[in-house]
């Protein structure tokens, strides 16, 4: 479709000098340590991209840090605050009805603690632009197992709940459980985000499961993720058994009628 590389550039330059049709959705639970850095790594990119960060009430202020720095980017720097922790996935779901009452082309789902990296941000939209996907997946496991600083058994858990989910679901992706995903608006309007079940990290795939039940196409960019250096984990116990034992029950539900989309 583009000549060129450079004509390619030329006309996202020319597109997002006239709107920013981008959203970056980061939810946010004690990120003190790490939501200024992301707020300026994301605004520094040659692309414009809005952001919507999503605090649940985080006890360390990270809302009111991303409320100071609303006077330097006060057109492009939003905040939804909730009032108390809720889990990511319901913070995505409220992002993402946000997000629909805007006129935003390409939602992002990014995490605050540099795991997923702002300068591939640029890339995963290219890839949405170019119609690759109907959503583009930043995907770990693309090439081997791109990560960066996890502990063995860490690496274990979400390469082995990768191929868990791959199979019992049957989507051909690689990364099942990934967050760092770029949305075609048409994909967060057609599926009904009132049924969307998991509140943890389960909720990353029972989106795509979805997608890929409607028959959107899916497309995967390998990135390198990197572990988190500041502040702390939200991972526990019941994040994981609910995608374990989830993931079976959404799959066995899917061969029903009644399975709402
Ligand atoms: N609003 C909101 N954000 C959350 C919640 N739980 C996690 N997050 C955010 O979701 C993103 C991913 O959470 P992490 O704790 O990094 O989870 P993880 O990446 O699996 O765990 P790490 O091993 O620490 O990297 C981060 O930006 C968190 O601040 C929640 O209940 N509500
Ligand atoms: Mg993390």
């Amino acid at each position: 479709m583009y000549r060129s590389n450079s004509q390619l550039f030329e006309y996202i330059c020319l597109k997002t000098a006239l709107m920013v049709d981008s959203l970056v959705i980061i939810p946010t639970y004690n990120e003190i340590e790490n939501i200024e850095r992301i707020i300026h790594s994301v605004f520094s990119q040659d692309i414009s991209f809005d952001i919507l960060v999503v605090d649940d009430n985080s006890p360390d202020g990270t809302a009111t840090k991303v409320k100071q720095l609303q006077e330097q980017y006060s057109d492009r720097l939003f905040i939804e605050e909730r009032k108390g922790k809720q889990g990511l996935g319901t913070a995505y779901i409220h992002g993402f009805k946000w997000a629909l009452r805007k006129s935003y082309q390409y939602i992002f789902e990014m995490d605050a603690d540099f795991s997923h990296n702002p300068n591939d941000l640029p890339r995963l939209y290219q890839s949405c632009i170019e119609n690759e996907g109907d959503i583009v997946i930043g995907s770990r496991y693309i090439t081997g197992v791109n990560v960066v600083n996890w502990p063995m058994s860490r690496v274990l858990l979400s390469w082995g709940a990768s191929k868990y989910v791959q199979m019992i679901t049957g989507m051909d992706i690689h990364d099942t459980t990934a967050g760092f995903v770029c949305y075609k608006r048409a994909v967060l309007e057609k599926i009904n985000l009132d049924k969307i079940r998991f509140v943890g990290y389960a909720f990353q795939i029972e989106m795509k499961f979805k997608t890929y039940l409607l028959g959107f196409n899916i497309k995967e960019i390998p990135v390198i993720f990197t572990d988190r250096t500041q502040g702390k984990s939200k991972m526990s116990g019941s994040i994981i058994s609910e995608a374990i034992f989830g993931v079976l029950k959404m799959k066995i539900k899917s061969l029903f009628k009644r399975y709402e989309i």
